[in-house]
């Protein structure tokens, strides 16, 4: 390690003085304007990870769905994976390290994680479309080289995208071809596979009219759909030709709050969708005849996609084991229909989609989504390996389940969630199945719920358990949402800290609206009071 030129080079990306900036739930987020160095910092941090598994490392520079002037970056490990957590503490020391200390912090981290730094090292990059994106992936470009690092810089990408680059280039192709291109042909052919017998019959080109978020979904979605046109027109809107990335439109704007995005031509009774900012989060909608909106989220994709997959495994009839991955935030409705009527064994891990991930892959094939419309389906290298034997060896109906399943495979991306792959799984399950998105909303009825968000002095004042569920700090807060929970039928309420935004979020469910949103109120107003609330007090009424 050149140490002196990292100094040199880090002198031209200098920290902030105090600036303390956390790894969080989704990588570093801030405003763009402070993250130069982290960017610098996460290009070394990259070499290092690549030297030590000797493997190609991806770092993404995008803040999802945060405003247009935030930005921020996280690493993607070799199977196209988040960072693990060990380097995440290590992310955290680097990029909050005074610049006098970065020579002996990269030191340490070399030996405490055993880096052989004889190895080479590859990174690859890809960025969002916020105007500071660029700039800022170059400061990652230039912490890559000055440790002798290669680089490949996709430029624009979605999330999901680099993670998919990420997984091919290290499994030496097998998952995929490592390209744009490659992306594309692979999602499509499996689409346009598994629909063949859903569109066979005459001209039945459905069409999904979908919000970009004004964001790279777009960019990356208009030069995708000609690849799989023959099954699904898509219309794009908020493709960022007007307006600003993530304003008033987008999955966490519509999901968050539980009305259509601005900027989007709705028809009754036909289905809408929304990408996020980066592409890895998807909800869909509707509003009916009365013009009521109707917002379908992850958890009742999770529950459209489980079912489809359920029937398909029956037909194989073959022992694979399908469970369903989700957070604290999914609606109980739809947790007691997967497992009351489904009878689908259902999980709750802390937020974050590496938890998800992790729980998943304890299946043969494991469904995760985030209420918010973050997930995908993993499928085990044993159940991979007998889907295939089956698809080439059963019988008629068997073989046709198990050639269904195959397609599945490549359709999902296996890497993390992803708004195009999910897109058109959905669409799939939808044509083949011949269900229209009313009869999808009507699995089952979701209870009425509400998030708000709490300013207090220091959130990590607060600590929780049980995934997230119950308070262990502040003394008595938890004892102040049970007694709030129990003045309602239906009810369920939960505080955490947010890991992406300085706030505490809150989260109630109940039997009625108002129901709801006294409770939520309420227990905002124990979080302001006992866990330390700043600025204005928490109001009645939304
Ligand atoms: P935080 O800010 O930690 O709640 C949010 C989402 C997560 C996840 C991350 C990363 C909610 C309630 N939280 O995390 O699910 O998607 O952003 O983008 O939706
Ligand atoms: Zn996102």
């Amino acid at each position: 390690m050149d140490l002196d030129a990292v100094t040199k080079q880090s002198v031209l990306h200098a920290k902030p003085d105090g600036l303390i900036l956390q790894y969080g739930t989704a990588g570093f987020r801030t405003k763009a304007e402070h993250l130069d160095h982290v960017m610098f910092r996460m290009g070394l941090l990259a070499v290092l990870r690549s030297k030590q598994t000797k493997s190609a490392i991806g770092v993404m520079v995008t803040a999802s769905h945060n405003p247009e002037e935030d930005n921020g970056v996280k690493l993607v490990d070799p199977l196209g994976e988040m960072l693990a957590a060990s380097w995440e503490e290590h992310a955290t020391c680097l990029a909050n390290a005074e610049e006098e200390h970065l020579p002996r912090v990269l030191v340490d981290i070399s030996e405490k994680a055993a880096v052989d730094l004889h190895q080479d090292a590859f990174v690859v990059i890809g960025r969002d479309t916020r105007p500071s994106s660029e700039k800022l992936s170059q400061s990652v470009i230039d912490g890559v080289t000055v440790l002798g690092g290669q680089f490949h810089d996709y430029g624009l990408l979605t999330t999901p995208q680099l993670h998919y680059m990420v997984f091919c280039r290290n499994s030496k192709g097998q998952y995929g071809k490592a390209t744009v291109e490659g992306y594309y042909q692979k999602l499509s052919s499996a689409f346009v596979e598994l629909t063949k017998q859903a569109f066979c019959s005459g001209d039945d080109r459905r069409t999904l009219r979908v919000d970009c978020a004004n964001g790279i979904g777009a960019l990356k979605l208009a030069e995708m759909r000609h690849y799989f046109s023959q099954g699904l027109s898509v219309q794009l809107f908020n493709d960022g030709t007007k307006g600003k990335l993530n304003h008033l439109c987008g999955a966490d704007f519509v999901k968050s709050h539980q009305k259509p995005p601005q900027g989007i031509e709705m028809r009754a009774n036909e289905r809408c969708c929304s990408f996020d900012g980066d592409a890895d989060r998807i909800v869909y909608y509707y509003h009916d005849a009365d013009g009521q909106f109707h917002l379908i989220d992850g958890d009742k994709i999770a529950t459209l996609i489980s079912s489809f997959l359920k029937e398909l495994l029956l037909e194989i009839g073959d022992g694979l084991s399908l469970g369903v991955v989700q957070t604290a935030y999914a609606n109980g409705s739809s947790t007691r229909y997967l497992e009351e009527v489904m009878k689908v064994p259902v999980y709750c891990t802390k937020t974050g989609v590496k938890h998800l991930h992790h729980k998943a892959q304890e299946f043969d094939i494991g469904v995760y989504f985030e209420a918010n419309g973050h997930g995908t389906v993993l499928f085990s290298k044993a159940a991979e390996t007998k889907i295939k034997q089956l698809a080439k060896e059963s019988e008629d109906e068997k073989r046709k389940a198990a050639k269904m399943l195959e397609s599945i495979i490549d359709l999902f991306n296996q890497t993390i969630g992803d708004a195009i792959s999910d897109m058109l799984v959905i669409e799939a399950i939808l044509a083949l199945k011949g269900l229209t998105v009313q009869q999808w909303d009507a699995l089952y009825t979701d209870l009425p719920n509400r998030q708000l968000k709490v300013k207090v002095a220091d959130r990590q004042g607060i600590s929780t358990t049980d995934a997230e569920r119950q308070v262990v700090r502040p003394p008595g807060l938890q004892e102040a949402i049970n007694a709030l929970v129990k003045k309602y039928r239906l009810s369920r309420a939960f505080v955490r800290p947010s890991g992406t935004e300085d706030i505490v979020r809150v989260y109630a469910e109940a039997d009625s609206q108002e129901n709801t949103d006294s409770l939520a109120y309420e227990v905002s107003l124990a979080v302001f009071q006992l866990a330390g609330g700043i600025g204005e007090r928490p109001q009645r009424g939304f």
